[in-house]
């Protein structure tokens, strides 16, 4: 059966929302997703039947949220083909899983002349955590930069990633301008040189299937909220062979061995990483989001995301006055768009969008040195999503010339 989107939209009760008398074109999914009925059920659910502190009770309830949780933990472990589900660490979200990198993994094992390599299309999550570790270290970081196309060209990388780099911390892709990079040869090339490879998978995971051995990550980080889940649940895979050596990133509760009033010793995988009362009803619905985008298909996904991508790029190209920061043809490319409008602010232009019933994002986008590299203050962004439809770029094409008119001028 094809990709039935108006189906689709029926699983996501937020859709529904109007603005602007008129139905809300939500086109800013790279910041967060909807979630489908499936998700908020299974929270409800969850709540309702099973909800007791894990891992602490022998209770039927704590033994019911404890297996919720740990299920919870299996599903990720075979989405993203994890070798085992120790490997799987739930945070908050990206960010924070990219924080315990930086600062369990980073912070023990590097000195001075040692290089953190990056690319200049960085979000902060996956930048700010290894200036401080460089410079709480005396390591140094080295950035990769983009060709015209917005592009990483291979020199960069067989030039930058050398002996010295001891982490290459890449998103898989660009939140600003889309830009899927070719991790795999990148982690590949990285290992050669003896440096581990973290990946920022926060705006890849929900767009195409991910594999951490094919891959070859040694870390990888996304976010649920991203890929249709609850915010506040994040995910952190890590070789175990690694994580084993690290020493854990907050202390507290649950992610002792044995503690004595002068010293401690801590809990196996995952648990050492896992401090405190973890997010049980964020496992769970990350979980059924997973299952959901898994049951809708992510190569069928890919394609209907590509389609809405290919005929936003196209109407685009037609508009003098836009600039589209960003590749411009499919490949290797994501469903993000950020486009400036010649005379037009990017908050002006998303707020005047927001008057039209249009939700995009305007700003840095939480990537200042690539705005800096652009030479551009900020940019407008749209960020499709498995829900949303041809006649939503079409509203937001229209929606452009009425920027132009509000703003003065004649289209
Ligand atoms: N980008 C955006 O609008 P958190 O906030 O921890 O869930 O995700 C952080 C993060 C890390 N890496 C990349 C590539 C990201 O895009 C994000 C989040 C959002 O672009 C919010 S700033």
């Amino acid at each position: 059966m094809s990709y039935d989107v108006s189906q689709v939209r029926r699983d996501f009760p937020a859709l529904a929302v109007e603005a602007a008398e008129r139905p809300l074109a939500y086109l800013d999914n790279a910041a967060t997703t909807q979630k489908p009925l499936a998700v908020l059920e299974a929270v409800e659910r969850y709540n309702r039947t099973s909800h007791a502190n894990p891992h602490r009770g022998v209770y039927a309830l704590a033994v019911a949220a404890t297996q919720a949780y740990e299920r919870a933990r299996e599903r990720v472990a075979r989405f993203i083909n994890a070798p085992s589900p120790r490997e799987v660490i739930f945070t908050r979200n990206a960010t924070e899983a990219l924080n315990l990198v930086a600062f369990s993994y980073g912070l023990n094992n590097l000195k001075i002349g040692d290089e953190i390599v990056l690319c200049i299309s960085e979000h902060h999550s996956n930048l700010i955590p290894w200036q401080q570790v460089a410079r709480l270290t005396g390591a140094s970081l080295r950035y990769l930069y983009l060709d015209k196309e917005y592009r990483l060209p291979w020199e960069e990388v067989r030039s930058k990633i050398t002996k010295r780099a001891k982490i290459t911390a890449i998103a898989h892709t660009s939140n600003v301008l889309g830009t899927v990079y070719p991790v795999a040869e990148i982690a590949a090339w990285a290992h050669s040189q003896g440096s581990v490879v973290v990946v920022d998978a926060a705006q890849s995971v929900p767009h195409m299937p991910l594999d951490v051995q094919d891959l070859g990550a040694d870390f990888l980080a996304f976010s649920g909220h991203k890929i249709y889940g609850p915010t506040g649940i994040g995910v952190l895979y890590g070789r175990r062979e690694l994580l084993e050596r690290m020493a854990p990133y907050q202390y507290g509760g649950e992610m002792i061995e044995y503690v004595d009033e002068e010293s401690a010793t801590f809990a196996e995988l995952p648990h050492k990483f896992e401090a405190g009362t973890p997010n049980v009803e964020g496992a769970v619905g990350l979980a059924a989001a997973l299952d959901y985008v898994e049951r809708l298909g992510l190569g069928e996904i890919r394609r209907h995301e590509q389609e809405l991508t290919a005929y936003a790029l196209e109407e685009l190209a037609r508009i003098p006055w836009v600039t589209v920061y960003g590749p411009q043809n499919l490949e290797g490319r994501g469903p993000v768009i950020s486009f400036g409008i010649d005379g037009c602010h990017p908050h002006d232009v998303a707020t005047i969008l927001d008057c039209c019933g249009v939700a995009v994002r305007a700003g840095h986008h939480c990537a200042q040195p690539l705005m800096h590299f652009l030479q551009i203050p900020a940019s407008s962004r749209a960020s499709f999503a498995l829900y949303n439809t041809p006649a939503e770029v079409d509203a937001l094409i229209r929606s452009l010339f009425e920027v132009r008119k509000w703003l003065g001028y004649g289209s």
